[in-house]
């Protein structure tokens, strides 16, 4: 692996335990990473999937706690943005000019469950200020038991396939530029089809999830990026009474659509500059920002075409039996 590599596709911590797990789980080469382990219906990075199992033993949710879930690259640094404003609006009000989203990228605001149970394992989640924010990749099934049997809230967003598996294309690109220079994207649609991703199967994490928001509406709250890029400030009020944030004034819910907008976060020194703890340069998570931007990437010529629809017809597959449609 390269140098500019971020840590989590790195395999240098890995605890024994990790290690004798991992020699008994189903395994595949993958795009970015040397190695993929299938746990619980999912493929993982070794690290992550490290994280995932610290999280599922230590991680004790309290009932106020909030927490984010998405697969990569599907709103996750928006919404995290989106959430930390919210209800952070008395104490940082958002027209303040000190607000800390103007210095901070969110992902520095907002713990990542299980990547800092991989990094810093003694990372004291009871010091994080009530409500406590956290985000996740981890599916449903995998979700730790006091997650489920406890009344945090979840707030999931969902990416239409194409714009995240074009974004994740992207970012891979930047993750480990020596690793992905000659991929061939033909062969990442492939593995993306057949759930074997990072996190994937994409679709079964989009579905529990949806499934989970309709079976408890208190509990899972489900929007999307779309609806995000169209409606932010319905969403945004859409949030706020799920988490039960109480009344919000048209105006402050202006100025948090404008503080989190692409163009405000993405002008900023503190996502232009800099890189997390884990290596990713923070300007990574701000590419584009739009909604079917997939194009550029995968209509290029009369061959990749069929990229897309490669896509389409897996999600159409995936989606047999269930009335839940990605925006496209
Ligand atoms: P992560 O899961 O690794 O944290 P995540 O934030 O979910 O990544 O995805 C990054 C995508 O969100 C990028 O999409 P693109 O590659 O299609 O451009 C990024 O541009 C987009 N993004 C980041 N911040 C915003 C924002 N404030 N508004 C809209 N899109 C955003």
């Amino acid at each position: 692996m390269s140098s500019s590599s971020s840590s989590y596709l790195r395999d240098e911590d890995l605890t024994q335990e990790t290690r004798d797990l991992i020699s008994s789980l189903p395994s595949e080469k993958g795009w970015l990473v040397s190695q993929m382990y299938q746990f619980q219906g999912r493929w993982h990075t070794q690290a992550l999937l490290q994280g995932l199992l610290q999280c599922q033993k230590h991680f004790e949710a309290k009932d106020s706690d909030i927490i984010l879930v998405t697969n990569p690259k599907s709103g996750t640094t928006w919404l995290k943005a989106l959430v930390f404003a919210l209800i952070n609006r008395n104490q940082f009000p958002v027209s303040s000019g000190n607000h800390p989203l103007l210095v901070t990228n969110p992902h520095l605001l907002i713990p990542f469950l299980e990547g800092v149970y991989y990094e810093s394992p003694n990372f004291d989640f009871s010091e994080l200020p009530s409500p406590r924010l956290m985000n996740t990749h981890i599916s449903l099934l995998s979700l730790p038991e006091s997650v489920k049997s406890s009344s945090c809230k979840i707030v999931y967003c969902c990416r239409n396939p194409k714009d995240m598996f074009v974004s994740l294309w992207h970012f891979g690109k930047k993750l480990a530029p020596e690793e992905t220079a000659d991929y061939p994207i033909e062969k990442a649609v492939e593995a993306f089809c057949q759930g074997k991703f990072i996190g994937g199967p994409f679709w079964d994490h989009v579905l529990e999830y949806w499934y989970a928001s309709l079976e408890n509406p208190n509990k899972v709250l489900f929007v999307t990026y779309e609806e995000l890029k169209k409606q932010t400030g319905d969403t945004i009020k859409r949030i706020a009474e799920f988490l039960g944030c109480g009344f919000i004034e048209a105006e402050e819910v202006r100025g948090i659509v404008k503080l989190c907008s692409f163009e405000s976060l993405s002008s900023l020194e503190a996502n232009r500059e800099g890189k997390l703890p884990n290596g990713v340069e923070t300007k990574a998570f701000f590419r584009k920002g739009e909604v079917g931007g997939w194009r550029d990437t995968l209509i290029v010529d009369m061959v990749t075409p069929l990229l897309a629809e490669e896509i389409d017809k897996t999600a159409e597959d995936k989606l047999i039996g269930s009335p839940f449609r990605f925006f496209c």
